[in-house]
Order: structure tokens, then C-alpha cells, then sequence
């Protein structure tokens, strides 16, 4: 009795522990037999799922993997793939036949299949990636600066001439646009304006709002950033949560806070070759095996940076803007209700990470800067700071109405005097006075 007592508490505890284990060890994915494949590729639909697309020489396979870890196929055809790319929740997949190209784009979230056939086509694929439209944009190696634009009929709607050589072409999450990557900068196709700082290097992975590149930084694109570098670590492989990053380094997984410090760690026993985020979960792949990670399996650790992972990157300090007028220390806008993010993405700063001081001398991050306010660039030791002149806004918060009216009637019967960012901002004429031509000019706008 007594026995039996024990051997069913031994057997009660055996069960509690293998509940345990398998509650605390990483959900284990391994998609079909990977005999015959010879690529695989991992994305995510930013909405917590994990698509693997496997190649072959005759076929493709796509496989779906839900955020708990359920495995199904998707999508399959017999075709072999020549291009494959993903931005913005779109997978997309160029392959050619009978002297055409053919694309075939898959929502991410919907698993919606569009088919495009690209008539006049020659070369191979060298980049492509559908907006929200479903438009294609498309560039080919024979003529690797020109990308053209189809809708879903495979008609032609543009053409866009860049300066250089196209590397690739990705869309933005939130608003769709097109961005062509060029060995001289990033290009916004909407808006012809090139963004020259900050610019990925190697592969990129997308994870449905965010992109990681190879050397261990982190972008995003949307309708109000444009193009931007959330985060640049010193290891090869991160992804984005939406809350912290995660980098792999050998068989360890490192969680970041956004200040680059270590926040815990998980060792996976395994060499990873990738870590991948879509919405909120994180998971990594080892070989050809995609594993989710358990985030409450991660041991506390704090500490500074792993300097072993280091990635190399080369510093550009150099600073120049196509949207405002650099001149000496001050940065001068004549588009009144400029943000952070305005001013920042329209500056290419090289290497140079970017903060801002408001007119009343507060850090900011956000929100529309004014006359007075300042943008330090700022890189290890080396730190440069640019007064911003807003034409028209002498008060300093970034706008132009009667108070800066008031103002520059203040400065021309000397009740007040301006400072030089004040004095520039109230020469709406540019003639290095302040006179009531001024006062007029402004009186009118405003
Ligand atoms: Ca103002
Ligand atoms: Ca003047």
C-alpha cells in the first residue's frame, strides 16, 4: 500500500516534470523532410507567425508556422523560384518562363496568391517588391538603374531612373511605398528624395513592420519616418520585438534593451544561423530547423555589450541634406511644423546617431522642433551640434503665426533683440536685415 503510494507519487512527480520540461524548452519546428531542397528562406507576417519557403531546382514549398508552433503547407508549385523576396507582409517569387518573367506575390497574412506575367523583360531578376496597391516594381540586370513599375495586368505605369546600381527594392509596412536600395543611398520612389546615412548592409531580414541587417542593425519604414535606423548593436544577427532586440551569438540568445545593455540570455546548445522576430515572438533557426523561443526560459544577466560579436562598421561623418540649407552650425527649414523625425530623415548623417534638444533645452525625441532647438550627431567621442532655424518661427516652437509677427515687430522698434537663430528665422527676405518687409511677408502667410 505503502508502496504503491510512493511509486504513484514518483510517477505523479515524473509527469509534473516532463510538463515542466516541455512547458520550459523551446517549441521544437521541423518542417517536412528537407532531402532535395536547396534553399530555404525564413520570414515572418509580423503578426506572430513564421512562413519557410523551401527550394528546390523543380519545385517550391511554402510552410506556414502559427505562433503556438503548428506546421502546414500553404502553398506549392512546380516552379523553381529565381528571385525570392519579402517586404511589407508580401512574399514574392520570380521565376521565368517562355522568355517572360512571371512573379508570384503572397499576402503573408492572407495566404491571397496575385500572379503577374512582366512582358519585355530581359535579363535575369535582380530585385523586386510589391506596395499595397499590389503594384510590382522590378529591375533586371541588363539595365540594373531603371526600375519599372507594373500594375497586376503587367502593364507598364513608370519608370524611375536612379543614379546607380539597384541592390534591392522593399516597401513599407504602414504606408506601402517603394524604396530602392542603391549601392549610393536608399531612395524613396514617391518622393525622389535619397537617404545617404545609415544604410543596411548585406542580407536583409524583414520581420513585418521592422528590418534587421546582417551587421546587426535594426530599420523601420512607415508612412511618417520614411526610412530609419532604430538600433545598431554590435552583433551580426538581431531581430525586433516591438520591445527589446534579440541577437544571437553562437548558440546564445542575448536580449537587449534599447539601450544596448544585456537584459538575459538564453543558451540554445546550438549553433544558430538566424534569429527572426514577426510581432512579438522570436524565433531562431539552427540548420533547417525553425525553433520559437520560450522568452520566460531567459536567464537574468546585466551587463554591457558582448564585445565578442563585434561587427565591424565603417564611421561616415558626414553630413549634408537635400531639404534644408546647412550653413556653418545652424540648419535652416523653410517648412515651418518640422519633427524630429522630419529633420532626421531628411539629413543624411553618415554613421552618426541623431538626438535633439527643444528651444527650452529639454531632450526630445519626438515632436515639431523650432527656431532655437537643437540636433547633436554624435558618434563615440565625437559629437557635432546644429542650431535649427525655422524661416518664420521666431517664438521657437516650430510654427509661424501673429506671436511671431508680434516678435519681429518687437526686434524693429528694438523692444527685443534676437538672437542669431532668432535673427535668421525673422528674415523672411534673406537680405540680413530686419525690416518691416518682414513683418509684411510673414503678416501675409500667417
Ligand atoms: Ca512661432
Ligand atoms: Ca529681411
Amino acid at each position: 500500500m505503502v508502496k504503491a503510494k510512493a511509486r504513484s507519487a514518483v510517477s505523479f512527480f515524473l509527469a509534473l516534470l516532463m510538463i515542466f520540461l516541455f512547458i520550459c524548452s523551446p517549441v521544437h519546428i521541423k518542417v517536412h523532410s528537407t532531402d532535395g531542397y536547396t534553399k530555404s528562406y525564413y520570414f515572418a507576417d509580423g503578426n506572430g507567425s513564421f512562413r519557410i519557403l523551401r527550394c528546390s531546382s523543380q519545385l517550391y514549398k511554402l510552410y506556414s508556422v502559427s505562433s503556438r508552433g503548428e506546421t502546414t503547407v500553404s502553398a506549392s508549385e512546380s516552379i523553381p523560384p529565381q528571385l525570392v523576396s519579402a517586404s511589407a507582409g508580401k512574399m514574392i517569387i520570380v521565376y521565368s518562363s517562355r522568355a517572360n518573367t512571371n512573379v508570384i506575390a503572397y499576402d503573408l497574412n492572407s495566404s491571397r496568391k496575385t500572379v503577374y506575367l512582366l512582358p519585355g523583360t530581359k535579363g535575369d531578376p535582380a530585385a523586386v517588391c510589391a506596395d499595397q496597391n499590389d503594384c510590382i516594381y522590378f529591375t533586371d540586370s541588363s539595365s540594373s538603374d531603371v526600375i519599372i513599375k507594373y500594375d497586376t495586368r503587367g502593364r507598364e505605369l513608370c519608370r524611375y531612373h536612379s543614379d546607380s546600381r539597384v541592390d534591392k527594392l522593399i516597401s513599407a509596412a504602414g504606408s506601402g511605398k517603394a524604396y530602392a536600395l542603391t549601392d549610393q543611398g536608399i531612395l524613396d520612389l514617391d518622393n525622389n528624395v535619397i537617404y545617404t546615412g545609415n544604410l543596411p548592409q548585406g542580407e536583409l531580414t524583414f520581420n513585418g513592420n521592422y528590418f534587421s541587417d546582417s551587421c546587426g542593425s535594426v530599420y523601420q519604414l512607415d508612412d511618417q519616418n520614411g526610412f530609419c535606423c532604430l538600433f545598431r548593436s554590435s552583433y551580426p544577427d538581431i531581430c525586433f520585438d516591438g520591445e527589446n532586440y534579440y541577437a544571437a551569438s553562437g548558440s546564445r540568445i542575448i536580449r537587449l534593451s534599447v539601450n544596448d545593455d544585456i537584459i538575459s540570455e538564453f543558451d540554445t546548445g546550438t549553433v544558430i544561423d538566424h534569429i527572426i522576430a514577426s510581432g512579438s515572438n522570436v524565433a531562431y533557426v539552427c540548420g533547417d530547423e525553425l525553433y520559437l523561443l520560450d522568452k520566460g526560459s531567459m536567464r537574468s544577466r546585466s551587463g554591457n555589450n558582448d564585445p565578442s560579436a563585434s561587427c565591424v562598421r565603417q564611421s561616415d561623418h558626414n553630413i549634408n541634406s537635400r531639404s534644408f540649407t546647412i550653413l556653418g552650425e545652424m540648419i535652416i527649414s523653410d517648412k515651418p511644423g518640422t519633427t524630429f523625425a522630419g529633420f532626421k530623415n531628411g539629413i543624411s548623417h553618415g554613421t552618426y546617431s541623431v538626438s535633439a534638444v527643444d528651444h527650452n533645452g529639454s531632450n526630445v525625441s519626438s515632436g515639431i522642433l523650432g527656431t532655437g532647438a537643437r540636433l547633436i550627431f554624435s558618434e563615440g567621442n565625437d559629437s557635432r551640434s546644429f542650431t535649427i532655424v525655422v524661416k518664420g518661427d521666431v517664438t521657437g516652437e516650430g510654427n509661424s503665426n501673429s506671436r511671431d509677427c508680434k516678435l519681429i515687430a518687437d526686434y524693429i522698434l528694438d523692444i527685443s533683440r534676437p538672437g542669431a537663430a532668432e535673427k535668421t528665422a525673422a528674415d523672411i527676405n534673406n537680405d540680413g536685415n530686419i525690416t518691416l518687409y518682414d513683418f509684411y511677408s510673414l503678416y501675409r502667410q500667417s
